[in-house]
C-alpha cells in the first residue's frame, strides 16, 4: 500500500530490491506453505503474519517508538528478552535466513562464512530490512568464531551495534561471566531507554516470556501424536515467527493453533497421514525464511516432528523462575535458565545429545537429520559424534550440509529420498 511505501522510504529501505526480495518470499510462501494439505485453520494467523510481514508490524514498532520505546534486534538466542522487556524495549529477532547482497558482502566478508552470517551483513548492505532499520541498538555475541569476528566488521555498516561476551564452556567461571554480561546488558538497556529495570517490570517481562515459550512447547508436544496434527513447516514457521512478533498476540495464537491440535488428536486427524516416517531435524538455526530442507523432507514422504534448534526446542525448553524477591534474584534465574541452552559453541557440548536422543525417543522419530550450514564449524564438527551416538542406539541419521542457495536441491531430495526409504 502507500502508507507503507512511504514508511519503508522513511526507513532508508531501496524499494526497488525490497519489492524484489518480496516478491520471492510471497512466491516462495504460496508454492510451500499454502500448497500444504490438512493445515490447522488456525494457521491462517500465520498467513496473515506472513502478508503483512514488513507492514502492520513495522507500523506497530514505529508506533511503540513514537510512544517512546526503544527497539532492540538480535543474532542470538542468549540476548535475554526479559531484560530488555523490562526496561522498556521490545526485543526483535533479526532475520538471517537468505543471501542477499552477496558481492557486496565478500567485500567485508571472506567466500567461506556461514550463510547466516553473510546474510546478516546481506541485508543490511542490500537496505531490504525495515526490522533492522527501526533498531535502536542491535546485539551482537562472542559465539563461534565466524560471528564473532564478523561483528568487528559489523561495525563499519552499523552504527548501533552492542556486542556482548558469552563463556564458552560450563563452569562457574562460564557462569559468572554470563550473569555479568546480562547485568552489563540491563545497564545498557537502561541507559538506551533511560528507564530503570525494577522488582515488578522484571516479574512482568519474565511472565510475558514464560507464556510465549509455555506456548510453543505445547505445541511441540502435541506433534507426538500419530498422525502428527501439524506439519513440520507451519510449526518452524510459529517458531520464526516468536522472534519478531508482539508476545502476547504470538502466545494467544500458539494457544489458539493447540486447542484446534488436541481436537485433531482426539478425532485422530492430522496435517498427513498416520504411519508416516517421522524425523528428527537437529543442527543449525533455520532462520526466516530458510525453509529449503523441511520443504523438502516433507514433499519426500515424511513429516518432521521436531526441531533440535534454536529455532526450535533448543531455544525455547527452560523457563524461568520468576519468584524472585530482588532484581538481582530474577537476574540469577534469567541466567540459571539461559546457561542451559546447549548450543554447539560450548565444549563439551554434552547435553545437546542427551536433548537429541530424549526428543527423538519423545516424538517417535524413526530418524534424525542433522542439518548443518556450509563453513559452520560448531555444528558441522559435532555432527560426527552426533551420528556416530545414534546409529548405536539405532537411530538412523542423515548428515546434511549446506547454505541458502538452490543449486543443491536436486541432490539433496535424492539424498533425503533414500534415506527415508530405509526407514
Ligand atoms: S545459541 S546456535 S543462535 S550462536 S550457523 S553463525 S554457529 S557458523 S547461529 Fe546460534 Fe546463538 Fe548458538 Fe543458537 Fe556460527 Fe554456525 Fe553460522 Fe551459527
Amino acid at each position: 500500500s502507500e502508507q507503507y511505501q512511504k514508511m519503508w522510504t522513511e526507513l532508508g529501505l531501496d524499494l526497488k530490491a525490497h519489492d524484489a526480495l518480496l516478491g520471492v518470499l510471497s512466491e516462495a510462501y504460496q508454492k510451500i506453505f499454502m500448497a500444504q494439505d490438512n493445515r490447522p485453520q488456525a494457521m491462517s494467523y500465520f498467513d496473515f503474519v506472513m502478508s503483512e510481514v514488513h507492514g502492520l508490524r513495522i507500523k506497530e514498532l514505529l508506533d511503540e517508538k513514537a510512544a517512546g520505546r526503544k527497539i532492540i534486534g538480535s543474532y542470538c538466542v542468549f540476548v535475554p528478552e526479559e531484560i530488555a522487556l523490562a526496561a522498556n524495549a521490545t526485543l526483535i529477532g533479526l532475520c538471517t535466513g537468505a543471501d542477499f547482497a552477496t558481492e557486496e558482502v565478500e567485500k567485508y566478508l571472506p567466500r567461506n562464512t556461514c550463510a547466516l552470517i553473510k546474510s546478516a551483513f546481506g541485508f543490511k548492505l542490500g537496505r531490504v530490512c525495515p526490522y533492522l532499520e527501526t533498531t535502536d541498538m542491535v546485539v551482537g555475541e562472542n559465539t563461534c568464531d565466524g560471528k564473532k569476528k564478523a561483528y568487528e566488521s559489523f561495525k563499519e555498516i552499523i552504527n548501533n551495534l552492542y556486542v556482548m561476551d558469552l563463556p564458552q564452556v560450563k563452569s562457574a567461571n562460564g557462569k559468572a561471566l554470563l550473569k555479568a554480561e546480562y547485568v552489563r546488558f540491563k545497564e545498557a538497556v537502561e541507559q538506551l531507554t533511560g528507564v530503570k529495570v525494577t522488582v515488578e517490570s522484571l516479574k512482568a517481562a519474565i511472565k510475558l516470556v514464560n507464556a510465549k515459550r509455555a506456548a510453543m512447547l505445547r505445541l511441540y508436544q502435541l506433534r507426538a501424536a500419530d498422525p502428527a496434527p501439524i506439519s513440520g513447516l507451519d510449526a518452524l514457521l510459529a517458531n520464526q515467527v516468536f522472534f519478531y512478533d508482539n508476545p502476547e498476540r504470538f502466545t494467544a495464537s500458539v494457544n489458539k493453533i493447540c486447542d484446534e491440535l488436541e481436537q485433531r488428536i482426539k478425532e485422530n486427524t492430522g496435517a498427513f497421514p498416520a504411519k508416516l516416517p517421522r524425523i528428527l531435524v537437529s543442527g543449525c538455526p533455520q532462520a526466516m525464511p530458510n525453509w529449503k530442507l523441511p520443504a523438502i523432507i516433507e514433499t519426500s514422504g515424511a513429516v518432521i516432528v521436531g526441531e533440535e534448534s534454536c529455532v526450535g526446542e533448543r531455544g525455547v525448553r527452560n523457563l524461568v523462575d520468576g519468584s524472585g524477591d530482588s532484581v538481582d534474584e530474577m537476574l540469577d534465574a534469567i541466567v540459571e535458565r539461559y546457561f542451559q541452552v546447549d548450543c554447539a559453541i560450548f565444549t563439551p557440548n554434552c547435553d545437546r545429545l542427551q536433548h537429541i536422543e530424549q526428543m527423538a525417543k519423545a516424538y517417535h522419530a524413526d530418524g534424525v537429520i542433522h542439518y548443518g550450514l556450509q563453513f559452520c564449524t560448531p555444528y558441522l564438527m559435532e555432527s560426527m559424534p552426533v551420528q556416530k551416538a545414534l546409529e548405536q542406539k539405532n537411530i538412523p541419521c542423515l548428515r546434511i550440509e549446506t547454505d541458502y542457495s538452490m543449486e543443491d536441491m536436486g541432490q539433496l531430495k535424492t539424498r533425503v529420498e533414500a534415506f527415508i526409504e530405509q526407514l
